[in-house]
């Protein structure tokens, strides 16, 4: 880190330092350093495809099998994946704030596999499937060995209980992270791209709201523009200083 990224840790942690009530966005940057791919990185294509076009309704209507694979190889990925330490210097934020808040667009459940509790599964999540038709929900792991999972209910497509574009957000999630947002006086957001809405305007509501921005991610994105502070790194490597520096502040 050169002077003036120190500069930026420094007025970040003194940021964080006064905040009681802090929420987070991440988004897939949080997981690379776990070895999950991101989703408009170099990682973001299976057999040639792209992921932001797997993750569609339109898809799984054209190829249901093909877009079965595509989540069964990432549901198998998963079983060989563990939290990193940027997963950890939030959990560990959590256990230092008065009210907190971590709003996350993936999937993966590293954040609760690193001990973070009020988790808000924006995007829902690959633990899970659910019928297309009916209320039936079960876990990945118990799926009917199937290409193309049938509903034991109804008979209908069981598909993976995750948010494609085009689709609503689950409103309990939409509901926690509308209170944060109102609530917080930082929003921490790390590792999105911020092109994804609705979690892409969350940072410029939770300004016009009062609350004080930190962004953390390799290279600057369209949060940046709204961020008090962008710190420029691997969120492996800059959340555990700065939640370290922030609570060193705060003593
Ligand atoms: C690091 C790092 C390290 C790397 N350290 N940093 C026109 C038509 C249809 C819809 C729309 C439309 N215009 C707008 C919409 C709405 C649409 C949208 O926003 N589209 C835009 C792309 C244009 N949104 C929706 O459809 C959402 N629903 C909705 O809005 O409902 C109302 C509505 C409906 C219809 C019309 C209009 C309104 C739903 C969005 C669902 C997104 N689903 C996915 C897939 C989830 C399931 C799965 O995993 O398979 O969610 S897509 C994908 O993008 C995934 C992610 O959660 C999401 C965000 O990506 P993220 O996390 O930001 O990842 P990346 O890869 O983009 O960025 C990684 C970042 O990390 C980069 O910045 C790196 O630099 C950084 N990084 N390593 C720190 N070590
Ligand atoms: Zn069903």
């Amino acid at each position: 880190m050169d002077t003036t990224d120190e500069q930026r840790l420094r007025e970040a942690a003194q940021i964080l330092s006064h905040a009681t009530q802090v929420a987070v966005l991440t988004g897939a940057g949080i997981s690379a350093e776990s070895g999950v791919p991101t989703f408009r990185g170099e990682g973001g294509f299976w057999r040639g495809q792209s992921a932001m076009e797997l993750a569609t309704p339109e898809a799984f209507r054209r190829d249901p099998e093909g877009v079965w694979e595509f989540y069964r190889f990432r549901i198998a990925g998963l079983e060989d994946v563990v939290p990193n330490d940027g997963h950890r210097a939030l959990a560990d934020l959590e256990s230092r704030s008065d009210r907190f808040w971590l709003i996350t667009q993936n999937v993966d459940g590293l954040h609760r596999a690193a001990g973070s509790r009020n988790v808000i599964e924006l995007h829902g999540t690959l633990d899970r499937a659910r019928c297309q038709a009916c209320s039936y929900r079960c876990a990945s792991a118990e799926l009917p060995d199937q290409p193309v999972p049938a509903c034991p209910t109804c008979g209908n497509r069981l598909r993976p209980a995750v948010v494609w574009f085009g689709e609503s957000l689950p409103d309990e999630a939409l509901a926690r992270a509308e209170e944060a947002i109102g609530a917080c006086e930082l929003m921490l957001v790390v590792g999105t791209s911020g092109v994804v809405q609705p979690a892409s305007s969350f940072a410029r509501w939770a300004r016009s709201r009062g609350a004080r921005v930190v962004e953390v991610n390799l290279e600057s994105t369209p949060i940046s523009d709204v961020a008090d502070v962008s710190l420029f790194g691997p969120a492996g490597v800059v959340l555990p200083r700065l939640v370290d520096m922030s609570a060193r502040d705060r003593a």
